[in-house]
């Protein structure tokens, strides 16, 4: 009872509250050890609180001074919460970014399992030695029309090519045209000169089909073509360019290359692009010596085909190439079958496969 007789008592009373809240903020080391100070201190049924409700009792002068010294010691209970709160917050945090740290020093797990086919990588370190010499990666759709696969290629209706054992049909549409799957990369070349004016530099790696299934033949392969187009590009730089390129891809600083002269319905001249490999003792090794390996084709572009693109051969003449990829990948890594490319073999993609950290990279070699 806060009655004048036993003021003393009641001021003493407020003073050991005020104490005991006081030391339990300062003592609380956590937002919970917190919470439950201000529990018992202002909450409902909390010490402070607790007095408050005996104010009531009062006369109105006791009630007066009271009330003021029960306020002041709230305000001052509740000030201290405040300061802790926001100490104990930057400690939660602290504790919680140590907790949630990643070192990212820290080196790839050696336990890697995931390996990068031999294609993804091989397609990889051909762009990036075109990119190096200013080419840009061009995509098309994998599903084409006869116009970007064949017509605009100067393929005319009864080209071999365009039978129906070698190329992929879906069914007639209501036109009576039918849809089919890219035979080569080329329709991305012929889809890049229809929207892009002259220069052009780019190459097309991706899926090709081919109704074709041996020991050499799979339906899906895939393809990397390059086109150059410009007002005085000319044959020279068709040789200086893939002459560059090979030496790049095949590490091989002396490797002889060889244009032999050939036919392609989009290409006039057209020439087989070989290069220069010595066979001693059973093994194949790609360098000077007395064999020739195929790699690829390439030719200026026919003016048929410029035309097509709406591209005047007046003004305009280029070159392209194109190279398998599967075939790239054997010689360079010495992969003797074509077919294990498709088995899905983990024990296959564990030996020929690359680590995701074998980024192909000309300043770092290309590949070590
Ligand atoms: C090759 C060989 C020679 C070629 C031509 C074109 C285009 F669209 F410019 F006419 N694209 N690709 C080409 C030329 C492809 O692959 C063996």
């Amino acid at each position: 009872m806060w009655v004048e007789a036993e003021g003393g008592k009641q001021m003493e009373q407020l003073e050991t509250i005020r104490a005991e809240a006081l030391a339990a903020v300062a003592a609380a080391d956590s937002l919970d050890a917190l919470e439950a100070a201000r529990v018992a201190a202002l909450g409902k049924k909390g010490s402070i609180s607790g007095l408050m409700a005996t104010l009531g009792k009062m006369d109105a002068e006791a009630r007066k001074a009271a009330g003021a010294a029960l306020n002041a010691v709230k305000d001052e209970v509740a000030a201290a919460i405040a300061a802790a709160k926001g100490g104990l917050e930057a400690k939660a945090l602290d504790a919680r970014l140590a907790r949630e740290r990643v070192d990212v020093t820290l080196p790839a797990r050696p336990e890697a399992e995931g390996r990068v086919h031999p294609i993804a990588q091989v397609m990889e370190e051909i762009a990036a030695i075109f990119a190096n010499m200013g080419f840009e990666v061009a995509e098309g759709p994998d599903i084409e029309d006869d116009f970007h696969n064949f017509s605009a290629l100067n393929i005319p209706a009864e080209h071999p090519a365009r039978q129906m054992h070698d190329t992929f049909y879906f069914g007639e549409r209501p036109d009576g045209s039918r849809h089919l799957l890219r035979t080569h990369t080329s329709p991305v070349q012929i889809r890049t000169m229809l929207a892009n004016q002259p220069p052009i530099r780019i190459i097309a790696p991706g899926r090709t089909y081919r109704c074709d299934s041996d020991m050499t033949h799979t339906p899906m392969f895939h393809q990397v073509e390059g086109l150059v187009i410009d007002r005085t590009t000319h044959m020279g730089h068709l040789k200086g360019t893939l002459i560059e390129f090979v030496r790049a891809f095949f590490e091989v600083d002396d490797v002889p290359v060889r244009f032999r002269p050939s036919f392609f319905p989009f290409t006039e001249p057209s020439a087989e692009i070989d290069i220069g490999c010595s066979r001693e003792g059973g093994g194949l090794k790609i360098g000077p010596g007395a064999g020739w390996l195929e790699i690829g084709g390439s030719g200026m572009v026919h003016p048929n085909v410029l035309k097509a693109c709406g591209i005047d051969p007046d003004e305009y003449q280029g070159f392209a190439f194109g190279m398998g990829v599967e075939r790239m990948a054997m010689l360079k890594y010495g992969i003797p079958d074509l077919r294990t490319f498709f088995d899905s073999d983990l024990r296959w993609l564990k030996h020929y496969g690359f680590l995701a950290t074998d980024v192909p990279t000309l300043s770092g070699g290309l590949t070590r």
